[in-house]
């Protein structure tokens, strides 16, 4: 029997497309390749949203500091970002065109005004689940393929926990796009994800893998 898959679709919103509070270099592009993925045949489609309270404690406004900056919360490092994904905010909201219709399972993440939530199954501290675990077991999901918002945050983050926990995850490249706050961190996140166990790919090598159904995981 294959082994059933998620398309898990990472912060593909509008406060990280080109324009919004936290921009994120040629996000934008990745909207069509994201739709083209949902429209393969995956047995779930699951989104995340940032979706932070007013003066949150990741937002450099809420300590009069600027964005790039770092604090320290409770022994754990806190980069500082600039105001972003409000809840009840048109940045909250799901990229323009995004195909939001197939979604099964919309995770929220960052909720807590006290706690950052870089990955979609834990807050930073992991204090709380985002509900993501579960409903992945529950469904018998054993694959799960990453695409969106950053490649050396949320992405990076969610697909490490993924390992952590025993799913077998792969990083859809194309469809992802990084911050970089430093130039080389997307590559580097790339890398620590590859050591860590996830298989890297790209959106055509899962259509193939996806719509053969002859062909085995050794082709993506
Ligand atoms: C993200 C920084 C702050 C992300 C969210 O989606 O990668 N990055 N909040
Ligand atoms: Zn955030």
């Amino acid at each position: 029997m294959e082994k059933k898959r998620a398309l898990i679709i990472v912060d593909v919103q509008v406060d990280f497309l080109p324009g919004g509070a936290l921009a994120v270099p040629r996000s934008d592009e990745i909207v069509s390749i994201i739709n083209h993925l949902i429209s393969l045949p995956f047995d779930h489609i699951v989104a995340t949203r940032d979706f932070h309270p007013p003066k949150h404690y990741s937002f450099a406004s809420r300590w009069s500091k600027t964005a790039g900056e770092r604090i320290t919360i409770e022994g754990v490092e806190q980069i500082l970002w600039p105001d972003h994904c409000v809840q009840g905010t048109k940045g909250s909201e799901f990229a323009p065109g995004l195909d939001v219709e197939h979604f099964d399972e919309v995770v929220y993440k960052g909720v807590n005004y006290q706690i950052d939530s870089y990955s979609t199954f834990f807050d930073n501290f992991k204090l709380r689940t985002t509900g993501l675990e579960d409903f992945l077991r529950l469904q018998g999901v054993e694959e799960l393929y990453f695409a969106g918002i950053a490649t050396d945050y949320c992405v990076f983050y969610s697909v490490i926990d993924a390992v952590e926990l025993g799913f077998i995850p792969f990083v859809v490249v194309d469809a992802c796009r990084g911050i970089d706050l430093q130039s080389g961190d997307i590559q580097a996140a790339l890398k620590k994800m590859q050591a860590k166990g996830a298989e890297l790919v790209t959106s055509e090598q899962v259509e193939k893998s996806l719509t053969y159904h002859f062909t085995s995981r050794e082709h993506v």
